[in-house]
């Protein structure tokens, strides 16, 4: 052993000597791993991507003579980042897929510890039922099923229709919190007329005596026609905000936050022909586009710039902490979804504009 400096200094050899000996006491040096452990910055191993819905909806709709969404239990074509595949994620936290239910079908009735949304891109007509309530759904609505609330889905309508699955399974994962239960019949039994909720909680009212009984919204369909009228009234009233345009965000109006404890969810409203200034967040962003056209361009760390051009029902990945911007060439309405919900309540939210 020699002194140098404060240090204490050993070869190569006798530091992997060590090595070796504290293995089998499931010992190992922090030194060997530290900077990979807490890096400088945010590291996403997610892609940039888009799935354009063009391509992909021809075979969404042939799974649906595939199997019967009974037997799938839930039919879905899993929306696999291209940089994360075959581990079910669409940004590096949340999971994210494509479900479709044929005209006459029947989700089963069943519910687990994790949160999930819907966002409709096509057909209209299905509903979703959470809790005894039912909703029928129409593209651009919102809807969630929170944690360990009862749903089943079910088209009564002529055509099928295609959602956005979103739900949080890394996260509870992470903190081993997985429950899943069936209920016995294909249906949970509705006891609570269609609409209720959205009549008492969402029009800035609330029962005289509510407490909440969960971290979650009490409203679970947040109408498309109700939102793109508040964006279209925002924009009466004053200008794009350089960074997002005319955005709201989907709250929780028992606690003015985020509408899902998790997920984060917005609406944003693109005007012809407007850039915004480039943004970078902490968490991973999903949009998807609802009316117009445009591009997303996302810088890499490397600095090499990718281009996520859309369209309306396309879904689109920006990966957390990368610098990128939004171009509508026409008017365009962006729904987007991420973990930003989750990231604020343990400080880990940060945001730049540049
Ligand atoms: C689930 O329960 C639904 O209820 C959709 O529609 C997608 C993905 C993984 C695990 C559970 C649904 C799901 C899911």
């Amino acid at each position: 052993m020699e002194m140098n400096s404060g240090e204490v200094v050993r070869n190569a050899q006798e530091r992997k000597d060590f090595y070796a000996k504290i293995d089998p006491h499931n010992l190992a040096p922090l030194w060997e791993v530290l900077k990979g452990l807490i890096p400088g910055e945010p590291k996403p191993k997610a892609a940039p991507y888009v799935w354009d819905y063009q391509k992909v909806k021809g075979m969404v709709h042939e799974s649906g003579g595939l199997l019967t969404a009974k037997e799938a239990e839930r039919r879905v074509l899993v929306l696999e980042n291209p940089a994360l595949r075959g581990q079910s994620l669409i940004t590096d936290v949340l999971y994210g897929g494509l479900q479709i239910i044929m005209p006459g079908e029947v989700a089963p009735a069943h519910r687990h510890s994790q949160s999930a949304l819907r966002f409709i891109i096509e057909g209209s007509g299905a509903y979703t039922a959470v809790h005894g309530e039912k909703t029928i759904m129409k593209p651009g609505d919102f809807v969630i099923t929170p944690a360990w609330t009862w749903h089943d889905h079910g088209n009564d309508s002529p055509d099928p229709m295609v959602w956005l699955d979103v739900l949080d399974i890394n996260i509870v994962a992470l903190f081993h919190g997985q429950f899943r239960e069936e209920w016995p019949d294909d249906r949970f039994p509705v006891s609570r007329p269609e609409g209720d909720a959205l009549a008492r909680y969402g029009s800035g009212l609330m029962p005289i005596e509510y407490t909440p009984t969960s971290h979650a919204s009490p409203i679970f369909n947040y109408p498309y026609e109700r939102t793109r009228e508040a964006m279209y009234r925002m924009s009466r009233a004053g200008d794009p905000d350089p960074h997002f345009g005319f955005k709201l965000r989907y709250i929780n109006p028992a606690d003015g936050g985020w509408a899902m404890p998790t997920i984060a969810t917005a609406m944003q409203w693109l005007p012809k022909e407007f850039a915004t200034k480039t943004y970078q967040s902490t968490d991973g962003l999903g949009f998807v586009c609802t009316e117009g056209k445009g591009e997303t361009r996302v810088t890499l760390p490397d600095g090499k710039e990718v281009v996520l051009p859309w369209k309306a029902q396309d879904v689109f990945i920006v990966p957390g902490w990368l610098k990128h911007t939004h171009h509508a060439a026409d008017d365009a309405v962006l729904f987007s979804f991420s973990d930003r919900s989750a990231q604020e309540k343990l400080g880990l939210f940060r945001e730049k504009k540049h």
